[in-house]
């Protein structure tokens, strides 16, 4: 049994990731300021006599420095982040301290407490625009937004404590993650959260763009999957792993999986492209599965049925 300590674990991929953990009979302490995360989400984990839970900031230095010494993890899983390149657009500060500024923050307490394995968050936002898909880790990182540019940067800055300080930080560059408990309800929300809710109710969507735009959808419970890996096996060599699963959809594409599912919702409405907006991103899986054999196994249409099922 490990010992794992989870920032953002009331998050959508934290709660599931505590749920995995715990369900393999691990021991796990999480860690959430509850800012977009709930307590909800952690309602299965806390039945669990091995769960713990703080309500705390992962940008508050002297408390996550406590709370990593105290609890003595084999490996902490860094999950905590403003997951939204809009929201990160609207709020610099706030994109810097949480996704910059909390890395370091939690390197540190790794570091002070003695945990070398650290499983970071990252995104594919961190490739940008600049390679054509499907990308892999050894494509340069040019980010096409504040987001993508604090990602590479905490990327940049565990990499360093990996030479300096000993840190073995496994470093996951999750695809778009889509599933059960993802906040459909703000207007940063992921798009198959608010296209699965808004056609439910028989709403029309609206895409921004001209819907041809395509992302490279991974199920949560696939994610959740890769960072139970990560962090309770010790053979992983420390890096940066693309969480994907090689296979893009267009925008278009997704409304029409989903049409059959609800025949009766309206046809979409098209607005302009967003700012910051990739046009194609798709990752090679092919190192993950190599150096974790880990392969997303749940198909889109599994996925959003299972969505649609709720
Ligand atoms: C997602 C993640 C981000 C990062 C990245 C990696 C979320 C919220 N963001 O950013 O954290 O890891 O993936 O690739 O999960 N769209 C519409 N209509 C809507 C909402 C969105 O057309 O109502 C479009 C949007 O303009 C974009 C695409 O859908 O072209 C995906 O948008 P998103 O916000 O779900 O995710 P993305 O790729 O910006």
């Amino acid at each position: 049994m490990a010992r794992i300590f989870i920032t953002g674990a009331a998050g959508f991929i934290g709660s599931h990731t505590a749920d995995q953990l715990l369900a393999a009979g691990h021991e796990v302490l999480g860690i959430d300021n509850l800012r977009t995360g709930k307590r909800e989400n952690l309602a299965a984990a806390g039945q669990h006599p091995t769960f713990s839970f703080e309500e705390a900031d992962v940008r508050d230095a002297g408390r996550m420095y406590e709370a990593v010494r105290g609890f003595c993890p084999d490996a902490i899983i860094h999950l905590a982040a403003v997951v939204s390149v809009q929201e990160c657009i609207e709020k610099p500060a706030l994109n810097f301290d949480v996704n910059v500024g909390a890395t370091k923050v939690i390197a540190e307490a790794a570091r002070l407490a003695k945990v070398a394995r650290i499983v970071f968050a990252s995104s594919a936002a961190v490739y940008g625009d600049a390679s054509t898909p499907p990308l892999g880790e050894s494509d340069p990182s040019s980010p096409a937004s504040p987001y993508g540019w604090a990602k590479s940067a905490s990327e940049s800055l565990l990499t360093l404590f990996a030479e300096y300080y000993q840190l073995h930080p496994v470093i996951f560059r999750y695809f778009n993650v889509y599933g059960p408990r993802q906040d459909p309800s703000s207007p940063y929300s992921g798009v198959i959260s608010v296209f699965n809710r808004r056609m439910a109710a028989r709403n029309a969507v609206t895409i921004y763009g001209d819907g041809e735009q395509t992302r490279d959808f991974v199920s949560v419970r696939d994610v959740a999957r890769a960072n139970l890996i990560a962090a309770t096996r010790e053979s992983i060599p420390a890096g940066c792993y693309n969480i994907a699963t090689g296979r893009a959809r267009s925008l278009n594409q997704i409304h029409d999986i989903l049409r059959e599912i609800y025949p009766d919702a309206p046809p979409p409405a098209f607005a302009p492209s967003r700012q910051g907006d990739i046009r194609y991103s798709c990752g090679d899986p092919s190192k993950t599965r190599a150096a974790l054999g880990f392969s997303a196994e749940v198909s889109l249409e599994e996925g959003l049925q299972e969505l649609a099922a709720i």
